[in-house]
């Protein structure tokens, strides 16, 4: 990728796709070009095709899709892998038939089995049955990893994937019923102190872990990868640390200066019990994430502690 490449981020507008575009802005690339979802509807095959054909970008970074907490995925079944499907087909294929000279596909550590060896290893997919919760979401990325593999193999392309663990950052999404739980729980506990109320309650027991990056370390990865990765199959992209939902209750609580104590609603779904993932392949390329889990929560902390919930 040279400064001077055109270079289309589909999904610019979302927490992934927001990062990416303004760390290569920061890094002197000059020629990015965007569309929101009003301007180019990525599920209208038709309309991703023309797209392609008259702007003709050297790089595409596959950032758009349908995302969301373990309520919505479980909800949301259908969308979730109807739009994921349909915006990966149409970005993948069209990419192709222009001659896309670089592709990164964005998935998820969802793809991988519910009972996997954990740290999980790459080598791990599709060896086993998928958690049940997301399991419509799950696919559609697995299939996103396996057109840029097949593309690769029968046409050439150089299209690559990665799979971020979880996520949070600038442009979250903050609905309680459709967020991810960092966003949640910070809104949760914010509003708590706010309203001096007693005790905030958290779905699930709180015992699963999970691992969460800041969207800013995954936008460099996913800059790195671009620049440093040609191969099929697809890197983690993670910290390599996880902690159970109730540790990180509590790490909210002391940033956010909350004295309450926490609930458990065990009628709301758990999900998978563990995900964390190995992130040996992506050291041995030459990157590491940089921002501590407690850095990077004291910044969202920043941004939304006035309950600007954005
Ligand atoms: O982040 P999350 O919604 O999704 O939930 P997953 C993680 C864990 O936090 C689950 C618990 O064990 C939840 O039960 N949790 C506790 C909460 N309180 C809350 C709350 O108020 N809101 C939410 N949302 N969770 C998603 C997948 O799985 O992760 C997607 O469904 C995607 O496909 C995404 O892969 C990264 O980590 O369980």
């Amino acid at each position: 990728m040279e400064l001077a490449d055109k270079i289309y981020i589909a999904g610019h507008r979302g927490m992934v796709g927001s990062a990416i575009h303004r760390h290569l802005q920061s890094k002197g690339f000059t020629n990015i070009i965007t569309r929101s979802s009003a301007e180019l509807d990525l599920k209208d095959q038709a309309a991703v095709n023309k797209f392609f054909k008259t702007e003709e970008p050297s790089s595409v970074f596959l950032a758009a899709a349908k995302v969301g907490g373990i309520n919505a995925n479980n909800i949301y079944r259908a969308e979730f892998i109807y739009d994921n499907l349909m915006i990966e087909a149409n970005v993948i294929h069209a990419a192709y038939k222009a001659g896309v000279k670089k592709l990164l596909f964005l998935g998820s550590s969802c793809i991988y089995p519910k009972m996997a060896p954990q740290p999980l290893n790459e080598d791990s997919l599709l060896t086993g049955l998928l958690e049940s919760t997301n399991e419509p979401y799950a696919i559609a990325k697995i299939a996103g990893i396996k057109l840029c593999d097949a593309y690769r193999a029968q046409y050439g392309c150089n299209f690559i994937s990665a799979m971020p663990t979880n996520l949070y950052g600038p442009n979250d999404n903050y609905d309680l019923e459709k967020s991810h739980v960092l966003p949640a729980l910070l809104r949760k506990i914010i509003t708590a102190k706010t309203n001096n109320a007693s005790s905030v309650t958290i779905w699930g027991t709180g015992s699963p872990r999970r691992e969460f990056l800041h969207v800013d370390d995954l936008a460099e990865a996913c800059i790195y990868l671009m620049q440093n990765y040609n191969e099929p199959g697809f890197v983690n992209i993670g910290t390599g640390i996880d902690l159970t939902i109730m540790e990180l209750a509590n790490l909210i609580k002391d940033i956010v200066g909350y004295s309450g104590t926490i609930e458990t609603d065990i009628s709301k779904p758990d999900g998978t019990p563990q995900k964390l993932l190995d992130v040996t392949k992506l050291k041995r390329l030459g990157w590491e994430a940089t921002i501590p889990l407690k850095e990077g929560i004291k910044m969202v902390y920043e941004r939304v502690k006035n309950n600007n919930w954005e």
